[in-house]
């Protein structure tokens, strides 16, 4: 697998299964860094996010403006902006009020900083957080999560909210680490006719739904997917059993692109519960996913201890 421009119009997304010599650009608005060593380096594009490769190597998935971008900071939040497009991250420590705390502060910050921007509109979300499944019931680090990025984004309205993705790290780090798309344009959220809004689930899955749409269409034509899952409705399906989940998860895929009116799936990304042997989940995606180019393999723990595997696309 080599790097690919997978959307040579405007905004481009590559993936480098190989970053061992990678840097970033002039263009590169934000680059998520996977496996190997951390390269804790100053330039605050660059996202250590933790979480390790299938294949050990490192890895970087970068997000290219369509010229050269400009680096600031604004309080706690540092970004990259180009024109149409504006990447942030915030790194936000869990202190004694634990993970529903420091969502609740992330997503309010990002929140105020968005409506001052030019580029406003969230489109895309990844939330990396510690021990994602710890916690019994409503204590669940999930759940708590949930519970604070509600909070934090108070009455932001669903019919806006961007798509998104919330994954688990294998080794505590004591951060919540939250990193976006933005626009200055609005992106259109999709949902998916096979799943309950993520944003509408019953109380059974916690005390606040999670936030996030289940894909953005891009005004170029790009279809920016969620973390998909074994989900049906709301409910999980195929508990423990890996192939049938990502069978599962193949098909909420193609109900999600024929309601975002995606056109050919160019890149994916697949989290992988840990201690989970990958049996081969390789190949099964790609003949799930015609014309799939680039495919990673991370280790990442779900939001649902049943669930093994979560998988996020982009169709172009
Ligand atoms: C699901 O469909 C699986 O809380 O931001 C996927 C993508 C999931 C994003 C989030 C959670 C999130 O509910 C879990």
């Amino acid at each position: 697998m080599e790097a690919r421009a997978v959307r040579p119009r405007d905004l481009r997304i590559e993936l480098h299964a190989d970053a061992s010599r990678w840097t970033p650009g002039p263009d590169t608005l934000a680059a998520f860094a996977f496996g190997g060593d951390s390269r804790p380096g100053d330039d605050p594009r660059l996202i250590d996010t933790g979480l390790r490769t299938g294949d050990g190597r490192r890895a970087v998935e970068s997000w290219l403006a369509p010229g050269p971008v400009t680096i600031s900071a604004d309080g706690e939040i540092r970004y990259a902006a180009h024109e149409d497009f504006l990447f942030g991250r915030l790194e936000i420590e869990e202190r004694a009020g634990g993970i529903p705390e420091a969502a609740e502060a992330a997503y309010r910050q990002v929140r105020q900083f968005q409506e001052r921007q030019p580029q406003r509109h969230l489109l895309r979300i990844w939330n990396f957080l510690d021990a994602i499944n710890e916690g019994e019931g409503d204590r669940e680090r999930y759940r708590q999560f949930c519970v604070g990025r509600s909070r934090g984004f108070s009455d932001f309205p669903v019919s806006r909210l961007p798509a998104a993705t919330a994954v688990g790290r294998h080794h505590a780090t004591g951060w919540l680490q939250v990193c976006w798309l933005a626009g200055k344009r609005p992106g259109k959220p999709v949902e998916n006719p096979r799943q309950e809004h993520a944003y509408a689930y019953p109380r059974q899955y916690g005390p606040s739904p999670p936030a996030f749409a289940r894909a953005m269409r891009l005004e170029s034509g790009a279809l920016i997917g969620s973390g998909t899952s074994s989900i049906v409705g709301h409910a999980s399906r195929h508990d423990g059993d890996l192939a049938a989940q990502v069978e599962e998860t193949l098909a909420n895929l193609r109900e999600l692109r024929r309601a975002g009116g995606g056109a050919r799936v160019t890149s994916a990304k697949v989290y992988l519960r840990q201690g989970v042997d990958d049996g081969g989940v390789a190949g099964r995606i790609r003949a799930g996913l015609p014309g799939l180019t680039d495919l990673l393999l991370l280790k990442a723990d779900i939001c649902r201890r049943e669930l093994l595997v979560e998988i996020e696309c982009i169709w172009n």
